[in-house]
């Protein structure tokens, strides 16, 4: 019977335990990092026979140290193919960790071949802890002195005890192939694969992902933030003379200056942790010129920055967890179709929204809102990504930009018609432009000139027609003509002819009135002059 314990026993005297050497890569890259050793048994009969038909088995007889100790002479001699920067992960079984003598054990058989103990890495499974944690923590302890580096295998299946994570001088936490192996179909593996990466990479430990065989988990990994990968996708285990084939198919990681303590993978760990992107990317989002938001599919705020916060009128921490419904109901009506687009998947960008102020003390609005739908790893819409930038000012600097416009227009307008003086009035009848031309233009300041002003400068007697007339021009948009007095600098009262029609905006509304004004005792007093001549 195959696995007998006498069978493992001859199978150790014979050196039939053999090493096979797994590819781990680094996902970012696709280049290759090191192998992990897993033991075969090259059985003369029986062929090669795998792990879990003699571990248990040597373990209960003591004679895992034995076979560790075969396998890593084995795998050492492999050593010149790694050259300085692959390593070589071994498994050590739970058993082996009781014994004090383990990390000498190790250290004996890489200095028979000079194999560097920093390109060494142990995997150790949480069950090894169980028993004597104490004892665990000593040896690896020493291990780590020896310069080597520790991956907790298998993680996610065990106790995940978080007390381990903590207690252990860890390098690296390998992902248990069993969600590694549904995480592309089930949104809780998903989840779980998630939550170890965002574990490990705040406490700075390098993930390795167990089992990956498709390249839709390697993306997906990639995108969890997951740095390192090892499964069929890449490579199954093969025997030693496989090793120059993959180590030539693949492309090296790059070879490390001398590594700083828990620094030791080839890998180009990101230098920020999670927790200190995440206050990165606040400060992006807090200092944004924009109003920016994460909503759920139930249209919660999730996050927000201030700015949108200040634009709601609201703290920050008042809309967290709550409804836009019920933060902005008045406003939402406008907000939900767009909303409800980007939770099917549209974008939706540059919507110019208007906000009509709804409390005393506000002021309308004019915002352009994007909305973004926030894809998971599966594709799935998990949210909107909300930006709304207020406009508002924009808008008037563009209308008073069309006022200057106007007024540049005027000045080249009076310059043509010396006689006609051009003004442009606002739908109330305000003036906005008159120019300077104007004969009462000395008498009147500035301010006054300007909005209902220009009607001091008219003779009494001409107010209550010109009033009247203006008043029904304004809300009918009949075209102005009238004809008043007005007070030179000289204190002549001379007569005026102002003629002026409407231009109606977009919706029919009166925008604004353009019209001239002219001097008609002048032309008379010239046309006198020119008869004197
Ligand atoms: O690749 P494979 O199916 O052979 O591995 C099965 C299991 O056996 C894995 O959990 C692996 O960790 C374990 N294993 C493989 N090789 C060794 C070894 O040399 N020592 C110990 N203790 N476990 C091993
Ligand atoms: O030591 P550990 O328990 O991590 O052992 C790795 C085990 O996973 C070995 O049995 C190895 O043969 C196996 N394995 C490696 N890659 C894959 C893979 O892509 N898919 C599956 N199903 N098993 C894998
Ligand atoms: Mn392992």
């Amino acid at each position: 019977m195959v696995g007998a314990l006498t069978d493992v026993r001859y199978a150790l005297e014979q050196d039939e335990i053999v090493p096979c050497f797994q590819p781990l890569i680094e996902l970012n890259t696709g280049r290759l990092a090191g192998f992990e050793v897993l033991a075969r048994w090259q059985h003369s009969e029986h062929g090669p026979i795998l792990p879990e038909n003699f571990i248990s088995l040597a373990e209960q007889h003591e004679l895992i140290g034995q076979l560790m100790r075969q396998l890593l002479r084995r795998a050492f001699l492999s050593a010149p193919i790694l050259g300085k920067t692959l390593t070589l992960a071994v498994n050590v079984s739970a058993t082996q960790w009781r014994d004090l003598r383990l990390p000498g054990q190790i250290r004996a058989k890489a200095e028979r071949v000079g194999f560097p103990l920093e390109q060494l890495t142990i995997e150790i499974t949480e069950s090894a802890l169980l028993d004597n944690l104490e004892r665990a923590k000593a040896i690896s302890a020493e291990l780590k002195t020896m310069g080597c580096r520790l991956a907790l295998d298998d993680f996610g299946t065990g106790y995940s005890s978080l007390r381990h994570l903590q207690e252990l001088p860890l390098d690296e936490l390998k992902i248990d192939r069993s969600f590694v192996g549904s995480m592309t179909d089930k949104r809780q593996s998903r989840k779980i694969v998630a939550a170890i990466v965002g574990l490990g990479q705040s406490l700075g430990l390098v993930t390795v992902a167990e089992g990956v065989e498709t390249e839709e988990q390697a993306e997906m990994l990639l995108c969890l933030g997951c740095e390192m990968g090892q499964g069929w996708l890449f490579g199954r285990p093969v025997l030693a003379d496989k090793l120059p084939g993959i180590v030539a198919q693949f492309p090296r990681t790059v070879a490390k200056t001398k590594s700083a303590p828990g620094d030791g993978w080839a890998v180009s760990s990101l230098e920020a942790l999670p927790t200190q992107r995440l206050a990165q990317l606040q400060a992006i989002y807090d200092g944004a010129p924009v109003g920016l938001c994460f909503l759920d599919r139930n249209l919660r705020y999730v996050s927000l920055n201030k700015r949108l916060a200040d634009m709601n009128g609201a703290p920050v921490a008042a809309h967290l967890g709550r409804k836009v419904e019920e933060m902005l109901p008045e406003w939402f009506p406008n907000y939900q179709p767009y909303l409800l687009r980007a939770l099917n998947g549209e974008s939706i960008t540059d919507v110019e929204i208007f906000r009509q102020a709804t409390r005393p003390g506000e002021t309308d609005h004019t915002a352009l809102a994007s909305y973004e739908p926030a894809w998971d790893e599966a594709d799935e819409v998990i949210g909107v990504s909300v930006a709304v930038m207020d406009i508002t000012q924009r808008k008037e600097a563009q209308k008073a930009l069309s006022d200057l416009q106007d007024s540049n227009a005027l000045q080249q307008h009076a310059a043509e018609f010396n006689h006609q003086v051009p003004w442009i009035m606002d739908a109330d009848g305000n003036s906005i432009q008159v120019s300077s031309l104007w004969v009462p233009a000395s008498r009147l300041s500035g301010a006054k000139k300007r909005n209902l002003g220009w009607l001091e400068a008219l003779h009494e007697d001409d107010l209550g027609p010109v009033m009247k007339t203006m008043r029904e021009a304004l809300r009918t948009g009949k075209p102005i003509d009238i004809q008043y007095r007005v007070q030179d600098i000289d204190g002549e009262w001379k007569w005026m002819r102002s003629r002026g029609s409407p231009r109606y905006g977009v919706s029919g509304e009166i925008v604004r009135w353009y019209g001239t004004v002219e001097d008609i005792d002048k032309p008379s007093r010239e046309m006198e002059a020119a008869h004197r001549n």
